[in-house]
């Protein structure tokens, strides 16, 4: 790939109007792996006018849901078929281990499949109205939609972040991040190969101040859905606001994982360190608080410390837990929160390895175990996005509940406790989007509406709720008496 064909606009590919490129760097060795097209204004000028045409009078116009839904399927088919070339891509691109990305790909693939299959069995109702009448709500497309995805998940952004808005009719256009995007890209022409009719779905690569802001303060554009940075998030509905669009915002978080003293520390360990160490940190819904009850604190945090002591940070190839962050930026920024820690005085209660033969200029980060951490620290309540888990005791129920709830995030929680009762009443108390109850998983599944509250965001995306934020409400009120 090459900074001359990653523009999608109409089903063809294409280079930037003003021939800009942005080296895309391999994280685990810090080289150029590939170039993409620095699109700016004038391409998303055009991505617009393709999908604004394909929506109102273009072949994709035409389609029944049950045809849309079809092309969803034979997509995901397409992707399943190149799997392994996939997560060879994504796991170059990103840098994680080869399993992680195999598993990505895989989530892609049911993504593809779920809104596939979702496309036709999505409708309206009928509603009681005066005597006489007879009054229906459809669920209409928005029109042309864009779409902002970051780098940590670029194969299971892209159909987690189209399919639903394919699947009720909308034009799509995406700006994929400038870090990690080829297997958006290759996945985007896979589409092409299902038979995606021209401008329903188009791609324009490049930096997130020219491309990004231009697309979502577009005003051709009838919706925006962005899953990035909290701050970037505002500037987003700020332009969506000026367009009188609506939008849906996945952000960050700072998501506890709250362990009370009767909790089955054999169940939960590998869901307490994966949580934090899958993909580096480098998850919106990454479990990077770690709660613990003060009575049980030393033996809950001993057993953490063991198993985070033998964490290994490694190339892809090498397939250990975790591999680097995605940009010497990204590493600068995480290890500054460790020195920031350092100088508070703030104590290392473990630390993972980064194993021997990892290329030089591999962007890579030693997991590490903080505690106790002082709960107005940065560490405690900002966003790392790195391999850091900071660990904090709490007192009883209320003290953990206030803990928990007592950031500016709101996007995941995890409770263990052998407690039903306790966990459905701690549960209930979570100002967040999902809750998990013994487990713990990364924004879930790919069925389950997925999105925050507060600083994380608002709407939903995934499984079936991420239908409704792509269509608007259309009531049909017919009088036949
Ligand atoms: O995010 P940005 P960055 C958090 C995480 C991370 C921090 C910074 O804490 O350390 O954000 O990461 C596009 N108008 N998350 O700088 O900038 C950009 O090109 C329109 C959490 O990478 O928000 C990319 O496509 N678009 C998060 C996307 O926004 C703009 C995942 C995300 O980049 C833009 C990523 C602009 N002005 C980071 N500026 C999660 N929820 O998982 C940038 N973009």
């Amino acid at each position: 790939m090459d900074g001359s064909n990653t523009i999608l606009i109409s089903n063809t590919w294409r280079s930037a109007e003003n021939g800009g490129v942005i080296d895309v760097i391999a994280p685990a060795q810090g080289t150029v792996l590939a170039q993409i097209a620095a699109g700016g204004e004038s391409d998303i000028d055009l991505a617009v006018a393709a999908a604004r045409k394909a929506f109102e009078e273009g072949e994709w116009s035409r389609l029944t849901a049950a045809e849309r839904g079809r092309l969803l399927t034979r997509a995901g088919d397409l992707v399943q078929k190149h799997a392994e070339e996939l997560a060879e891509l994504e796991a170059a691109d990103t840098g994680k281990p080869i399993r992680q990305a195999r598993a990505d790909i895989a989530a892609a693939v049911r993504y593809f499949e779920y809104y596939g299959g979702a496309a036709d069995k999505f409708h309206g109702e009928t509603l009681p109205f005066m005597n006489g009448y007879l009054v229906a709500t459809e669920r209409v497309p928005h029109g042309v939609t864009g779409h902002i995805i970051p780098w940590n998940y670029p194969a299971q952004m892209f159909p987690r972040s189209i399919g639903p808005a394919l699947a009720t009719g909308n034009a799509v256009v995406m700006k994929p991040a400038e870090e990690a995007c080829l297997t958006t890209l290759k996945m985007a022409q896979l589409c092409v190969e299902a038979g995606f009719p021209e401008g329903s779905i188009n791609i324009v690569t490049g930096y997130g101040h020219e491309a990004g802001a231009a697309l979502s303060g577009h005003a051709g554009i009838d919706f925006v859905s962005f899953i990035g940075s909290s701050e970037v998030g505002v500037l987003i509905q700020q332009a969506a606001a000026r367009n009188h669009i609506g939008c849906t915002l996945e952000l960050g978080g700072k998501s506890p994982q709250i362990v009370f003293g009767d909790v089955d520390m054999n169940k939960a360990l590998p869901f307490l360190v994966n949580a934090i160490v899958q993909h580096a940190g480098q998850t919106c819904s990454a479990g990077s608080r770690l709660l613990v009850e003060r009575k049980h604190y030393d033996e809950i945090v001993g057993t953490v410390a063991d198993r985070f002591s033998q964490v290994r940070a490694g190339t892809p190839e090498m397939d250990h837990d975790l591999g680097p962050v995605v940009s010497r930026k990204q590493q600068q920024r995480v290890l500054g929160f460790a020195s920031a820690a350092e100088a508070a005085g703030v104590p290392v209660i473990a630390e993972g390895k980064i194993a021997d033969g990892v290329p030089d200029g591999g962007f890579f980060v030693a997991p590490r175990l903080f505690g106790p951490v002082p709960r107005e620290s940065s560490l405690a309540n900002d966003e790392v996005f790195g391999p850091y888990l900071s660990v904090m005791p709490f007192e009883d129920e209320a003290d953990a509940i206030a803990l928990a709830n007592g950031t500016p995030y709101g996007l995941v929680a995890g409770i263990w406790t052998e407690n039903g009762s306790r966990a459905m009443r701690v549960g209930r108390k979570m100002r967040v989007g999902q809750v998990f109850v013994n487990c713990y998983g990364a924004g879930g599944g790919i069925e389950l509406p997925f999105g925050g509250m507060k600083k994380s965001g608002h709407g939903r995306e995934k499984g079936y709720e991420a239908l409704y934020e792509f269509t608007a409400v259309r009531t049909m009120v017919v009088k036949h008496d």
